[in-house]
């Protein structure tokens, strides 16, 4: 999408949040070539590694399982595998060399759980998931969280893994001081963030990454913030998102979607009025990727970036593909 076009949706989206729902809904329908909704089940999920974590999350969406269970069982493929740099045991590490992980998961009653600065656990969605079970807290995180991981049983990894233990090594050569502002582009940050609604109408989302490759030891990144990386109101809709999480967290960017969403926005339309609030809050969006995606109790999707280049993975009982989302600019 063009800016200009943008700016006048943008315009519009200001005047669809003082409109009831119904005429917002009309306004979608006539301006906005979103994901049509059947209220049906489906699966969506970021970046094209949502295509194998969707088909796993189908398999419980299918047999009239749980939203939450299909979020949990579809991104720990992401986390699982190995060629992956930015999720799970294949993620890079921070700038001393440590793999340390986000993930967080939420259902449709508000229930969530959160982990961050994980180290050496092979499924940090699965662990947030414990969090949100067995504890009265929402979050763990660093040598806490690990520790509760090992007291329930699950299993170590040794990270980082070979191959990217010798880029790490490259990179730390390379660099002629340390660090303040590690380098951000595209490639290195493909969090999986994936929102499901099932059968029975449940809505459930999961969001997991290694976050910001070769970030400063203790980094934290929106994708285990509820509200930030994922947001879910069962009444509502899901969101999540993607890319520098800094710039996430400081819009509360999921929460902020599921609310427009609330006041009548389409997916589509709220993740570009997000989109369009961290560009009005960033003076420098140099290098600056975030890309939101919701679906709505409806079963419409909407997704949309800053930069061109982001796309998510749909799964439906008739679609199964990976679709380019609409974005506000080119990259320079
Ligand atoms: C973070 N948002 O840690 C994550 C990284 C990411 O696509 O989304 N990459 O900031």
């Amino acid at each position: 999408m063009k800016r200009r076009n943008f700016v006048k949706l943008g315009l519009a989206g200001a005047a669809v949040s003082v409109m009831k729902p119904s005429m917002a809904a009309q306004l979608s329908e006539k301006q906005h070539n979103h994901e049509m909704g059947t209220g049906a089940p489906v699966v969506v999920s970021t970046w094209s590694h949502g295509m194998a974590a969707n088909a796993s999350a189908w398999k419980v969406i299918e047999s009239k399982g749980h939203a939450l269970d299909a979020v949990e069982q579809g991104v720990m493929v992401t986390e699982m595998d190995i060629a992956n740099r930015s999720v799970g045991i294949g993620g890079r590490p921070d700038r001393d060399g440590h793999v340390t992980l986000d993930a967080c998961i939420m259902d449709e009653e508000s229930r969530c759980g959160a982990v961050a600065c994980l180290e050496g656990i092979d499924h940090p969605i699965s662990v947030a998931r414990k969090v949100m079970e067995e504890t009265p807290h929402v979050m763990l995180v660093g040598s806490g969280a690990r520790d509760f991981a090992l007291e329930h049983g699950f299993g170590q990894t040794k990270t980082p893994i070979k191959e990217v233990k010798k880029d790490w090594k490259k990179w730390k050569k390379e660099q002629k001081e340390m660090v303040k502002k590690p380098e951000i582009n595209h490639e290195n940050h493909d969090t999986v963030g994936m929102l499901a609604l099932d059968a029975k109408g449940r809505l459930s989302g999961s969001c997991t990454t290694s976050g910001w490759a070769y970030k400063i030891p203790g980094r934290v990144g929106d994708s285990p913030i509820i509200g930030a990386g994922l947001f879910v109101d069962g009444h509502v809709g899901a969101a999540c998102a993607t890319g520098m999480g800094e710039a996430v967290i400081r819009i509360a960017g999921s929460h902020t979607v599921v609310e427009l969403m609330r006041q009548g926005l389409s997916p589509q339309q709220a993740c570009e009025a997000a989109v369009e609030r961290i560009i009005q809050k960033h003076k420098d969006l140099t290098g600056l990727q975030v890309g939101f995606l919701a679906l709505n109790l409806e079963g419409e999707v909407g997704a949309y970036s800053v930069y061109s280049g982001f796309n998510y993975a749909l799964k439906s009982n008739v679609r199964d593909e990976l679709i380019d989302a609409n974005y506000d600019r080119e990259w320079d």
